[in-house]
């Protein structure tokens, strides 16, 4: 099968809800040797992306969305450990998770994927994790860099808090705070004294990178 035909089989099945052709797609993928990681931000991420419009012009319903949503699961949960690892810790210890009320964790799964393919080792605290958990577990590592992940507008303000809290305890200048997420943008990483928002995987490996050493 040529990329192209598993490429749109991956964003059907995700657009038809379906976990099944979600997994077979996956499994052809894999046969015919497609990067993974082009297979997901080609395949399905503009899949889920399109969910997420008809969702919010309410063309469709939590239902669907739920639907779509384990779709992604199933074929991410074949596709991101195809992504190599890269050699464990070599860079940096990065906490990472998404903020308190959010329980989004598709992007910050790839993102962690590629951070573990980049070299870092990577602490994921999973979804809905409390400010004081992340500042906690970045002090009990010494991990150089915090990478908070926010989905909704009613949750990004969790990613000030990470800072504010790192601020007032004296702790800023020991872990790098990375934000992401659908509503965050560069403007508001400069708002909450973030040291960078990144839209991507493949940017977050770059700041990463970055703040590898320290601010
Ligand atoms: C899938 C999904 C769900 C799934 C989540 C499943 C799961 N286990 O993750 C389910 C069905 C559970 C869900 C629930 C809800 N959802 Co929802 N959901 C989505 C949807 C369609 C896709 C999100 C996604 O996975 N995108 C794909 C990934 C790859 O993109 P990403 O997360 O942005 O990540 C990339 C970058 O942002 C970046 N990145 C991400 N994190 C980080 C972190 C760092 C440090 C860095 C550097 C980079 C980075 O890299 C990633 C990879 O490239 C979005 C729509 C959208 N367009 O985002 C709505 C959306 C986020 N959901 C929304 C809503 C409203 C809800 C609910 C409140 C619905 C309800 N009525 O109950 C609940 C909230 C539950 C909760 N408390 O969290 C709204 C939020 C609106 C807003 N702005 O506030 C959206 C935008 C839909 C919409 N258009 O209305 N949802």
């Amino acid at each position: 099968m040529g990329e192209d035909k598993i490429l749109k089989g991956l964003h059907d099945a995700i657009m038809n809800y379906d976990s099944e052709a979600a997994v077979s797609a996956s499994k052809a993928a894999i046969a015919a040797k497609v990067d993974p990681l082009m297979a997901i931000q080609k395949g399905l991420v503009p899949a889920i992306e399109e969910i997420g419009d008809k969702f919010e012009k309410m063309e469709i319903y939590l239902p669907e969305l739920m639907l779509a949503a384990e779709a992604m699961k199933a074929s991410l949960a074949l596709l991101l450990p195809l992504i190599p690892k890269g050699s464990k810790g070599t860079k940096a210890t990065v906490i990472i998770g998404t903020v308190q009320g959010d329980v989004h964790e598709i992007g910050k799964n790839i993102v962690s994927s590629m951070l573990m393919a980049g070299g870092f080792n990577v602490i994921d605290l999973g979804v809905d994790v409390k400010t004081i958990n992340f500042i906690e577990e970045a002090r009990k590592a010494d991990a150089k860099i915090i990478g908070a992940s926010a989905l909704m507008s009613s949750t990004i303000g969790s990613q000030k808090d990470i800072v504010d809290y790192l601020v007032s305890s004296g702790d800023r200048k020991k872990h790098a705070v990375l934000v992401g997420g659908g509503p965050t943008t560069k403007e508001w990483a400069k708002e909450i004294g973030a040291d960078a928002c990144g839209m991507t995987a493949v940017e977050a490996v770059k700041l990463a990178t970055k703040f590898a050493k320290g601010r």
